[in-house]
């Protein structure tokens, strides 16, 4: 489809400054914004610093976008305060300001910690009922919900993508489930770009054999992963914790972290 501008949130994080490389020609103007100081604006591109929790802000950071990557908030777990602004009322003021720009569609950075406490021996597909890991991984969810919201009432396509873990390369035993490379996540939102749909949630991972998720609807949608976390698994498959539930919980650490329920009872 033809979009003019695109806008790419957490521009300046570790996935926004790797997507800034890839996708430079994309698109006649990619606007990049973020809270922290970005390189400035090179050809075809606009820089503005914003704090997503300013709604006044992100509605002016919105004019004139057809198209959002929402990369941009709190990456890991933290206090409420926190994720709150940079999570919640952040992806708010995002998904209102875009309604009122006439944004057409949304690539949600959503993540794997949405269904982080299924056990590792529970296949799942995007359909599963979220079971959050973590206040972050909650705050995923509501990203979701919101999401779907806007699409289905107000016509604002969004395609939320649960990454696993998308790092240069797999660092341990679970990455070489979770991982998804750099290349394979501009492929996947080049599916949310392009496809023909109106809100969906797929697993952001590249075509490890070893995936706790039943990924089809992304296959479905057109996503043909090229890299796989296989090739690392002589080397990483026994690099494991000591702690049994971050090994029991797809979550890993986001789980176990401040747990004290039952582990019996996790789905
Ligand atoms: P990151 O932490 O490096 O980047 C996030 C960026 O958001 C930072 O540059 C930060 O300054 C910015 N930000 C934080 N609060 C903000 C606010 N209130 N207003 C404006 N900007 C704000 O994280 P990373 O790894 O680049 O992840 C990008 C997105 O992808 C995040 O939403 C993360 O939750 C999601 N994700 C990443 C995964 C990964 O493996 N890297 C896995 C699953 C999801
Ligand atoms: C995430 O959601 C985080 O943003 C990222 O830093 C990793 O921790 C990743 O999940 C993961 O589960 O490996």
């Amino acid at each position: 489809m033809s979009l003019n501008r695109a806008l790419l949130t957490g521009a300046a994080g570790h996935l926004g400054r790797e997507l800034r490389q890839r996708l430079a020609g994309r698109f006649p103007i990619l606007r990049l914004s973020d809270l922290a100081e970005m390189a400035p604006a090179g050809p075809g591109e606009e820089v503005v610093r914003c704090d997503l929790s300013d709604a006044a802000a992100v509605t002016e950071l919105c004019r004139g976008v057809d198209a959002i990557l929402h990369f941009g908030g709190r990456s890991n777990e933290d206090d409420w305060d926190t994720i709150l602004s940079a999570n919640i009322v952040g992806a708010v003021n995002l998904w209102e300001a875009a309604r009122q720009a006439g944004v057409k569609r949304i690539v949600f950075a959503s993540s794997n910690h949405v269904i982080g406490l299924y056990r590792r021996d529970t296949r799942i597909d995007h359909r599963a009922p979220a079971a959050p890991d973590s206040r972050y991984g909650l705050s995923k969810a509501f990203g979701e919900d919101l999401a779907a919201l806007h699409a289905y009432k107000h016509g604002i396509k969004a395609l939320c993508i649960r990454i696993g873990s998308s790092f240069a390369e797999p660092a341990d035993a679970r990455q070489l489930s979770t991982w998804m490379s750099f290349a394979d996540l501009v492929r996947m939102i080049d599916v949310g770009l392009e496809a023909d749909y109106v809100f969906e949630i797929v697993y952001g991972v590249s075509d490890n054999s070893a995936s706790w998720w039943d990924n089809s609807n992304a296959a479905r949608l057109g996503y043909r992963p090229a890299d796989s976390a296989d090739r690392f698994s002589a080397t990483l498959a026994g690099k494991k914790t000591e702690d049994r539930l971050t090994e029991r919980t797809q979550g890993g650490v986001f789980a176990s972290h401040e747990f004290d329920g039952d582990p019996d009872a996790l789905p």
